[in-house]
């Protein structure tokens, strides 16, 4: 408040606070500026990179004077904010979406012609902020889409990462992982060097009374770490929002740089401090539902929780309010258990530091947070080890255990003497060495716990989180099933579906409502409207064959089946099952006469994924993909019928390019394993097919679009436990056409055998955990259905259209609106001039 300019001073501020471009003719002269000054550059020397730098900072110019206004309009309203903490934000690129979101691409368009450039060129520069693993990630960058679009008070809260997750290379096929900096010029960041706060780490905890005879706890000495605030601007769509996305930097604290070892010399060592501190936000992990419990990933976790906490707290407290009006002020969602030291955090402050009763402060806890799971794998829940937390945080293992006795002698006295009970819910798990339960503390820290489909939502309830169902009644567990922003995944990587679409619907008002993809359904006999709505489809194959022939060197027929499964390489979401239809299908192609395959319907195999670096089996699955590949894409006989595809470095960007262009896509998991998926809403919404098992959203998909518009195979979830029981005490028979493909493999048909064994024996002795033998069959039949269906092209854009107008539900603009209402309790932030999108 201090640093506001006095009223009677604010004149010159008002008439020179800058608009922003508008028109073409503004728009140029805001690019030739930057360009010039801010980056020093000329026209005789600006390469694409230089236009897509100036073209940025002019909208990064844009966005900020909106920001602000919008920063200062939901303080003077002073309703309640949502503050999404997660550890992954995977946005891609910023600028096409700003300029989308803005409604000035067409301005930008003529003015970059008039430049000498073309507007898809500049845009194509930008590095993908890549902030995340997989569709974690990327629903909190869809999230935060929707938080804006729909005016929703709303902050998002990670780390400002220095390398995101890698970028992939195949070696002789195998996958190669290569450091993403990503920071060398980013013109969307804005860093505070203003905002820090300190973070401590390690020390001990000291517990007297002080003069006055108060019990007092503090926690004292350790290291000291500064956070610094780096906020990045997210547009709404089509209205004058823009949020703030603020992520944090680790540096050595300035009071904690050793300046004595300085200049006594240990240069080397006050030169380590320093890095040490900087290694807290040096690196993404590159694990996608798996958690290693690393102390350094400890350290991340609760870096960025204290930073904004603190950040909160210190907003909260401006407002002038009592503590028990926080959670009327103040949501926060956890996304995953990742931020859940923030709940013990909060504790923290509000005992150690505001002197608040445990009661009363674990009350305000309690009604601020909200925990969102996203999987049931064992291997993906997270535990931390009670040594390593005493050591890194002394005072917090004190208040996990004090959280933790006040819940169970709550359980207690509603079911006594269930000693069962009591050690089942318990937040410490009593092995050796003991381990904290992240997702028990955040269920007991929070007042709502939602999955994110149906299926997942029942299946929490009824597996990892019974007891607490016991324990709470089933209220405070609830569903909210995934969705994705229309505007990246519909409008930006499919703008010419997207423009056909306003023409039948008289507008874009579905990009704000997507129910409004309804009114499609009157043209689906309409023949002109099939037609461009074939054509539409076949040029984005057109221009994903130009992707593959220029980054594999292999010619694919855009006439063909375009079949892709991209998304993480993991053993649950089985690749390998794909694979090896994909080899089934070869040998079917081989047994044929040159006649015969001549009328089969081509296909090609698109695959694309990261496989965690230190993940074996999900490596030896991209070997075999790249194996197989080289063998039929070069063997004559098979010419267009097959050709079998890896494409590198799988990412948001390159997403934009492969989803319009599938004619059918996978999503293949076991079923109960996938939580939703979100990759399969963003391809049936740009008019592709797709074959999938009864799990997460697939299931929702299905009612929505119905069952006559997918290809659903396989068991279902229920008798998953029952199947992998028959695996070790059964009489259990591998598939036999499934036997072929690995006496093929074994054959060495695909280069050493012994390099794809173990994937192998995981079916043929290891239990088949993931029942790839068992759905073999109905995945291989469905198949063939498709291939006959895809040959009545008349039928198959049908299902096209039909499941397009259908998709309205999976819009992340509803899944957030059910957020507020049933979580949050938040209202969106009226907003006076609503723009023209
Ligand atoms: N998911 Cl736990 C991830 O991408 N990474 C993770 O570590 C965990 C979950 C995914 C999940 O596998 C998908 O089924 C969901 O659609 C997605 O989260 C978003 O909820």
């Amino acid at each position: 408040v201090e640093s506001s300019i006095p009223e009677h001073m604010r004149e010159a501020w008002r008439k020179y606070s800058p608009q922003g471009f508008k028109t073409k003719d503004e728009f140029e002269g805001e690019v030739v500026r930057h360009i010039e000054t801010t980056l020093a550059r000329s026209l005789f020397n600006c390469d694409e990179l230089a236009a897509y730098s100036g073209t940025s900072l002019a909208f990064r110019d844009r966005l900020i004077i909106d920001w602000n206004k919008t920063q200062q309009r939901q303080t003077f309203a002073d309703q309640k904010r949502i503050y999404y903490l997660s550890l992954e934000f995977l946005m891609g690129r910023a600028l096409d979406n700003a300029m989308l979101n803005v409604g000035l691409k067409g301005v930008a368009k003529e003015g970059l012609e008039d430049l000498g450039f073309r507007v898809e060129d500049i845009i194509s520069q930008e590095h993908d902020a890549a902030l995340g693993n997989g569709g974690l990630g990327r629903l909190a960058a869809c999230f935060l889409d929707s938080l804006a679009s729909l005016n929703y008070p709303a902050w998002g809260y990670g780390l400002r990462y220095r390398y995101g997750i890698f970028k992939q290379e195949i070696e002789n096929g195998y996958q190669v992982e290569i450091p993403d900096y990503w920071l060398d010029f980013n013109p969307w960041e804005f860093p505070r060097h203003d905002v820090t706060v300190d973070v401590q780490f390690y020390g001990w905890v000291n517990k007297y009374t002080d003069d006055e005879g108060k019990q007092v706890v503090s926690w004292q000495d350790g290291e000291l770490v500064t956070a610094t605030a780096y906020d990045a601007p997210v547009p709404g769509y089509g209205t004058p929002t823009v949020n703030n996305l603020r992520l944090w930097s680790s540096k050595a604290s300035s009071g904690e740089f050793d300046f004595s070892k300085f200049n006594s010399g240990e240069y080397e060592s006050a030169v380590a401090d320093q890095q040490r501190a900087e290694t807290i936000s040096a690196v993404l992990y590159p694990n996608d539902n798996l958690e290693r419990g690393k102390e350094l990933r400890l350290k991340q976790q609760y870096f960025w929780c204290a930073a904004s906490l603190h950040d909160i707290v210190r907003r909260f407290k401006k407002t002038g309010r009592t503590w028990d009006e926080f959670p009327d002020q103040v949501a926060i969602q956890l996304n995953d258990t990742h931020p859940t030291l923030a709940i013990v955090e909060l504790q923290r402050i509000l005992i150690d530091k505001e002197g608040l009763e445990w009661p009363k402060a674990w009350d305000i806890v309690t009604k601020t947070f909200g925990y969102t799971n996203h999987t049931v794998l064992p291997e993906a829940l997270e535990k931390w080890s009670v040594p390593l937390i005493q050591n890194l945080l002394p005072r917090h293992l004190q208040l996990i255990y004090e959280i933790n006795l006040y819940f169970l002698q709550q359980v207690e006295r509603r079911f006594p003497k269930d000693r069962d009970l009591l050690s089942r819910v318990s937040i410490i798990e009593e092995s050796t060495p003991k381990m904290v339960r992240m997702a028990y503390l955040a269920i007991v820290g929070s007042h709502k716990v939602n999955g994110v489909a149906e299926l997942h939502s029942d299946l929490i309830k009824t597996t990892i989180f019974k007891d607490f169902v016991t324990v709470y009644g089933p209220d405070k567990f609830t569903n909210v099933t995934n969705g994705i922003t229309p505007r990246r995944w519909l409008h930006q990587a499919n703008p010419r579906l997207s423009e056909l679409i306003a023409s039948k619907l008289g507008g874009y008002d579905f990009l704000k409502d997507l129910t409004l993809l309804n009114k499609l359904e009157p043209f689906i006999d309409d023949k002109d409207f099939k037609k461009e709505w074939a054509e539409i489809k076949y040029a984005n194959k057109v221009r994903l064959a130009q992707h593959i022939l220029k980054t594999t060197g292999v010619s694919v027929n855009p006439k063909a089946l375009f079949d892709v499964q991209v998304k993480r390489i993991h053993e649950y979401k089985r690749q390998q099952l794909n694979i090896f239809g994909v080899i089934h299908r070869y040998i079917t192609l081989k047994g044929l006469s040159a006649e015969e395959r001549k009328k089969v319907a081509p296909r090609v195999s698109i695959f694309g994924g990261k496989a965690a670096p230190g993940y074996w089996m999900a490596k030896t699955i991209i070997h075999l993909i790249n194996k197989v590949g080289e063998v039929i894409n070069n063997d004559p006989e098979i010419g267009d019928a097959l050709k079998v595809i890896f494409l590198e470095d799988y990412n948001v960007s390159k997403a934009e390019i492969i989803v319009p262009a599938s004619d059918i896509s996978e999503h293949i998991s076991t079923a109960g394993t996938e939580a939703s998926g979100t990759s399969n809403m963003k391809f049936v919404l740009n008019g592709g097919l797709v074959i999938g098992t009864l799990d997460g959203a697939n299931i929702e998909i299905t009612r929505e679009i119905g069952e006559q518009n997918i290809f659903l195979f396989g068991n279902l979830s229920e008798d998953v436990e029952d199947l992998r029981h028959h695996h070790f005490y059964g009489n259990y028979q591998v598939d036999s056409e499934l036997q072929k493909v690995f006496d093929l493999i074994k054959s060495g048909k695909f280069g050493d055998e012994s390099a794809f064994g173990a994937l192998i024996a995981a079916i043929t002795e290891h239990g088949d955990y993931y029942l790839v033998s068992d759905d073999f069959d109905s995945y291989r039949k469905t198949q063939d259905l498709i291939d006959e269906t895809f040959k009545n092209q008349e039928e198959w854009v049908t299902k096209s259209i039909t499941s397009v107008a259908r998709m309205g539900f999976f819009t992340s603009d509803r899944c957030i609106n059910e957020y507020a209402d049933t979580i949050w309790n938040i209202e969106p932030l009226a907003v006076a001039d609503e723009k023209e999108a």
